[in-house]
């Protein structure tokens, strides 16, 4: 009885934190309002395969009970590609969204597919394109890494997997102020 008593208190204090956060909970809004001074700056290392590069994947880490978050990455292709999905052991549902104005109100949706010119990088990013991960299997705290597979479709149809590791926490490129490609020749 003991644990049981221990459990319920836990999840009134989950329930608390949860209704303190300023969010539309109407499905899965994109939480973009949780105290990022309290997350530490991270960027995952740049992952290749297949000529497809991946900057900066990163995760916001949920508050409460929250089970949606927005993971947000850079895309660069060097030849003509489609972002057509996105899986992740951590959510039962994982999707990519994009954000879009109907009248006053901003709104996500379902991306099918998002498409990739060669070699310009695309910047899914908090306001705009995502991914969703929806009903997430736990809590994902800031540090935590988030395994992402992104899947692609060539200009012939055929399909790429991409396994992706992610960080949760504050974009460290949040400002975009300088290049995160590793062209590290800027030194005085
Ligand atoms: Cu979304």
């Amino acid at each position: 009885m003991k644990s049981v008593t221990y459990l319920a208190a836990l999840s009134a204090i989950a329930l608390i934190a949860a209704c303190s956060e300023n969010h539309d909970h109407a499905g899965h809004a994109e939480h973009t309002n949780d105290a990022p001074a309290a997350v530490e700056a991270v960027a995952a290392p740049s992952q290749v395969q297949d000529g497809i590069s991946v900057q900066n994947a990163w995760v916001r880490p949920t508050v409460g009970e929250q089970d949606a978050t927005g993971g947000y990455l850079t895309i660069t292709s060097q030849e003509p590609l489609a972002l057509v999905g996105v899986a992740s052991p951590a959510a039962e549902i994982s999707e990519v969204h994009e954000m879009k104005m109907d009248g006053d109100i901003m709104r996500m949706r379902m991306a099918e597919r998002i498409e990739l010119k060669a070699g310009e990088p695309l910047e899914l990013k908090p306001g705009g394109y995502h991914l969703m991960l929806m009903s997430l299997t736990a809590p994902i705290q800031a540090g935590q890494e988030v395994e992402l597979s992104l899947l692609f479709e060539k200009p012939d149809g055929s399909r790429i997997e991409m396994p992706v590791k992610a960080v949760a926490g504050q974009n460290a490129a949040g400002g975009g102020h300088h290049d995160q490609d590793g062209h590290g020749d800027h030194k005085h």
